[in-house]
């Protein structure tokens, strides 16, 4: 590893942040059961104490992605409680996620239904989104459907892709400053014929209509098999309309494993694509990070620090490709030269640079030693553990 290389990781790392999911703390499981942790957070302060941990011995966490339904469910009037935790654990409120699946009158869809009371009803949750972004200081309202059809003939499809036009640009008008809308997509599940935005070009033609401060969020696990990501990632950068991404990795389908758990290659040829499109534009990327995992196996802390580190060590491993090189190898279509530069990069141990930064910056150099090390974990499995039922959860 050269200084050169070392220099550019640490750059890297002191620009990198990965939003954490409250969700991620919480007792989740899969549609067959859950398997309970008696150290899974149940309040929202637990969720904020627990996140507070993993930014503490990482420092690359300063916020937490919230759910309307199961963190603030009073809406903006949970504002000052939320901040209070805020500044009591140093993690402030990242993105604010509405809950347009799980009410009895979502069944036939949120945005999409056909009863005009139902997408009423969704377009005033997603208003009270808004509302309690600004009042706890978030920017993003990230919005995942999971409209749509289980049969042919079911659904009509067109007038289902009006209404959310609609619906979007109603929210959307209720945004100002900064705020953004995040508009995610996802193949299937929990529709399994036709799901109303179903990839990254439904999701970009919505996010258009909807008006300037809407943007596309890519979760990496709502692609078919082979799907090139990258490319996706590429395409949005180009167009300007990369909002952020839901981290995970996945086997099968939306699986919601650990980052780089099946395919580092995949989250680093990401990166790539994102120090790419950096480098040559001069720009910076403004795309938001997020970790949506929810770990029914392992400890949800502990699955957390290895998911940023991972993040982490992914993102640097990017940071040293050599660009220029690979730009020229590019332009002469020197194939094999062009691919090893990737190969090279990511096959660069970076521990050695990463620790150093550790170092530097007075964090822990392994944070999942140091969680073990710390009784954390054990003094809140005491705190928390034989209280019986399990807190929120979409499983
Ligand atoms: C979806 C999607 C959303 C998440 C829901 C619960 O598959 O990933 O982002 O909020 O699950
Ligand atoms: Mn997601
Ligand atoms: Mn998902």
């Amino acid at each position: 590893m050269t200084s050169d290389q070392a220099g550019r990781i640490h750059r890297a790392l002191d620009g990198f942040a990965i939003e954490l999911p409250s969700w991620g703390f919480a007792n989740t499981g899969t549609r067959f059961g859950k398997f309970v942790q008696p150290a899974a957070a149940s309040t929202l302060e637990e969720k904020f104490s627990d996140a507070g941990q993993v930014h503490s011995l990482t420092g690359a966490c300063p916020t937490l992605a919230l759910h309307a339904a199961w963190d603030l469910p009073g809406g903006a009037a949970d504002g000052p409680a939320t901040l209070a935790l805020s500044r009591k654990f140093g993690v402030r409120p990242g993105s604010i996620n509405p809950n347009l699946f799980e009410a009895q009158c979502y069944k036939f869809g949120s945005f999409g239904n056909p009863d005009e009371t139902v997408r009423a009803a969704a377009h005033a949750h997603v208003a009270d989104c808004i509302a309690a972004a600004r009042a706890v200081g978030s920017r993003d309202v990230s919005l995942w459907f999971a409209d749509g059809s289980n049969y042919p003939g079911t659904a009509n499809i067109r007038q289902r892709r009006d209404w959310f036009v609609d619906g979007l640009r109603r929210s959307h008008a209720l945004l100002s400053g900064d705020e953004r809308l995040l508009v995610e997509y996802k193949p299937f599940e929990p529709a399994f014929y036709h799901t109303d935005i179903a990839d990254w070009g439904m999701a970009l033609l919505l996010a258009r209509a909807a008006g300037p401060r809407a943007r596309v969020l890519v979760d990496t696990g709502h692609h078919y098999q082979s799907q090139n990501i990258e490319q996706i990632v590429a395409w949005l950068l180009a167009e300007g309309m990369l909002g952020g991404f839901h981290f995970n990795d996945r086997r099968y389908a939306d699986d919601d494993l650990t980052l780089g758990s099946i395919d580092p290659y995949q989250v680093f040829r990401i990166f790539h694509e994102i120090a790419l499109y950096e480098h040559e534009t001069g720009a910076r990327a403004d795309i938001a990070f997020t970790i949506d995992q929810s770990h029914n196996l392992k400890g949800k802390i502990e699955a957390m620090i290895q998911t940023v580190a991972m993040a982490q060590a992914l993102h640097a491993k990017a940071a040293i490709v050599d660009r220029d090189a690979l730009l020229a190898a590019q332009k002469k279509s020197d194939v094999i030269g062009a691919e090893t530069l990737l190969q090279d990069a990511f096959s660069t141990d970076v521990r050695p640079a990463i620790a150093e930064w550790r170092r530097a910056r007075g964090l822990p150099v392994d944070p999942l030693i140091a969680f073990r090390a710390s009784g954390y974990l054990e003094r809140i499995t005491a705190e928390r553990g034989g209280r019986g039922a399990p807190g929120g959860s979409y499983a």
